[in-house]
C-alpha cells in the first residue's frame, strides 16, 4: 500500500476526516469562487450550515454547463498565474473543459496515482509502458508522475503507432501496460497478427481506464495477453486518473475518499438512491486548491459498496461504470448501455472483440444497427453458418437484454480500432 496511514482508516475515521475537509472546501470555494458564492446565495446556504456529511444534499450541483459558462478560468479559486499546470478534458462537443492544478494539487495527484498503481500490485521494481496520450488529456501525464512517485521505471511512449508500441514492448521488456482497455485489446490483436508468442512478452499487469469496459472484455484481454487487468477511474473536472482504482481482488474500485466525497443520485429526481443501487455518481473534491468542485454530476452510472474489502481497505468501492447517462441509448423503449451489449456479445464464440452501434433515423423512428466483427472462418463460411451466427447474437440480445436489434456481421479488422477512448456508438441521427 502506498499510503496505509490513509488507506487503512476505518469508516468512522474516513467520515470524520471527510466532514472536516468538506467544511473547509465549502468555505474556501464560497470565499474564492464567485460562481459558487452566487449559487450558494441563491439557495440561501452559508458554509457554516454544513454541519454533517448529509448536509451536502443542501448544496447545488455543478455540471459541465457550469464549466462552459465560466470558460476558461471562471471556476478557479486562484489566479491562473499561481498555478503549476493546466489540462483539458477530451470533450467531443463544444469547447473543452479547462482544469488547473497548483503544486500541492500535483503532489496530491501523483500520490493518488501512486496509490492506484500500488492497489494493483505495481511497485518500484516495475517497468511501465505508458500508451496514454501525453498532452492536454490527463491520462498520460497523470499516470506518468504517479508512477514515478511510486519509484517505478516509466517509459512515456504516448499513444499511436501500434507496431512501434509492440517493438518497444519486445525490446524494453516492460512489466506493466497503461492505456485504455480498447487500446490494450488492439495491442493484443496486433501482437497476435505479428506472430509474437505471448509467452515471450514480459507484461504482467495492465492498468486500464478512461472508458467503460465489461468483465467479458477484461477476460478477453487477460486471456490474450496473459496479464492481470485492473480498472481505474477518474475525470478531468475532478482531477484526472486517481479518483478510484481496483485492488488485487478486482471487486470494485476503491474511491480515495480522503480526497473525494461520493454520492449516488437518481439522474432524473437527483435524490439519493438506496444504498447499493445504481445511479449517477456525484463527486465533491475535499483537498483541491486550484479548482475545488462541489457536487459534480459525472453522468457516470455506477453503484457503491461500503463494506470492508478483503484487502483491508474500508474505502467505498464503486462498481465498473456501466456507461454515462448521456451514452444510454433507447431502442424501441429499452434502455441500454453499450457495455451491456458488449457483455451479451462476448459470451458468443466466434465474435471478435470489436462492435459498433449505428443510430439512424428511419422516418420518425430511431433505428439501431449493431455491427459485429466475427472471426474469419465464420465470415467466409457458407451463408448457413452466418445465418446461424446472426440468430445466435439476436437470441442472446433478446434473452439477456430484451433487445431486438438489426445485426450485421462484418469482416475481421474492418471496424476502426481506437488508440485512445473507443467510439462504440456512431450517432448519425442529427444528419437527417
Ligand atoms: O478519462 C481520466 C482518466 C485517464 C481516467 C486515465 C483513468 C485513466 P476525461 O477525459 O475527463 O478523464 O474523461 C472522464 O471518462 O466521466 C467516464 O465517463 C470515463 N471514464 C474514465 N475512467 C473510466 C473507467 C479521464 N475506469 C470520463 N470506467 C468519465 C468507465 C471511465 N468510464
Amino acid at each position: 500500500m502506498f499510503q496505509p496511514e490513509f488507506e487503512l482508516l476505518s469508516r468512522s475515521q474516513i467520515e470524520e476526516l471527510q466532514l472536516e475537509r468538506l467544511q473547509k472546501t465549502i468555505t474556501y470555494a464560497y470565499e474564492n469562487v464567485k460562481a459558487y458564492k452566487t449559487k450558494l446565495d441563491q439557495v440561501k446556504i452559508k458554509p457554516h450550515d454544513i454541519k454533517s456529511l448529509d448536509d451536502i444534499a443542501k448544496l447545488p450541483f455543478t455540471t459541465k454547463e457550469d464549466f462552459r459558462q465560466n470558460y476558461p478560468y471562471g471556476l478557479f479559486a486562484l489566479n491562473v498565474k499561481s498555478l503549476a499546470r493546466i489540462h483539458a478534458s477530451s470533450g467531443t462537443t463544444g469547447k473543452s473543459t479547462i482544469v488547473g492544478y497548483t503544486k500541492r494539487d500535483l503532489d496530491t495527484w501523483s500520490n493518488l496515482v501512486a496509490r492506484l498503481a500500488a492497489c494493483a500490485g505495481v511497485g518500484s521494481d516495475d517497468i511501465v509502458h505508458i500508451a496514454f496520450g501525453y498532452g492536454l488529456f490527463t491520462g498520460g501525464f497523470g499516470l506518468h508522475y504517479g508512477l514515478e512517485k511510486l519509484g517505478a521505471t516509466v517509459i512515456p511512449v504516448s499513444s499511436g503507432n501500434t507496431k512501434r508500441q509492440i517493438q518497444l514492448i519486445m525490446d524494453l521488456k516492460p512489466t506493466v501496460l497503461v492505456c485504455t482497455p480498447s487500446y490494450a485489446l488492439h495491442i493484443a490483436e496486433t501482437l497476435k497478427k505479428e506472430g509474437v508468442d505471448i509467452n515471450n512478452v514480459s507484461l504482467k499487469i495492465g492498468l486500464f481506464g478512461a472508458e467503460p469496459w465489461s468483465e467479458q472484455l477484461r477476460k478477453k484481454i487477460e486471456g490474450a495477453m496473459h496479464i492481470k487487468a485492473y480498472d481505474n477511474y477518474g475525470l478531468s473536472e475532478v482531477m484526472g486518473p486517481g479518483v478510484s482504482a481496483e485492488c488485487i481482488y478486482q471487486n470494485g474500485m476503491h474511491i480515495f475518499e480522503d480526497h473525494f466525497y461520493a454520492e449516488i443520485v437518481d439522474p432524473k429526481t437527483l435524490l439519493p438512491v438506496k444504498d447499493g443501487e445504481y445511479g449517477e455518481l456525484v463527486l465533491t473534491t475535499l483537498t483541491k486548491e486550484a479548482l475545488p468542485i462541489i457536487r459534480y454530476r459525472t453522468r457516470d452510472i455506477t453503484k457503491l459498496n461500503k463494506s470492508k474489502c478483503s484487502c483491508g481497505r474500508s474505502m467505498s468501492r464503486m462498481s465498473k461504470p456501466i456507461g454515462r447517462s448521456d451514452d444510454m441509448i433507447i431502442i424501441r423503449g429499452v434502455n441500454v448501455f453499450p457495455t451491456q451489449i458488449e457483455e451479451a456479445l462476448f459470451n458468443i464464440e466466434g465474435v471478435m472483440s470489436i462492435y459498433q452501434i449505428i443510430l439512424e433515423k428511419e422516418e420518425a423512428l430511431d433505428k439501431a444497427t449493431l455491427l459485429v466483427e466475427v472471426t474469419e472462418n465464420i465470415f467466409f463460411d457458407e451463408m448457413k453458418q452466418q445465418r446461424l451466427m446472426l440468430e445466435k447474437i439476436k437470441h442472446e440480445l433478446k434473452t439477456l437484454l430484451g433487445l431486438e436489434l438489426d445485426v450485421k456481421l462484418v469482416e475481421p479488422y474492418s471496424l476502426e480500432r481506437s488508440e485512445g477512448k473507443a467510439k462504440r456508438v456512431i450517432d448519425k441521427r442529427s444528419l437527417y
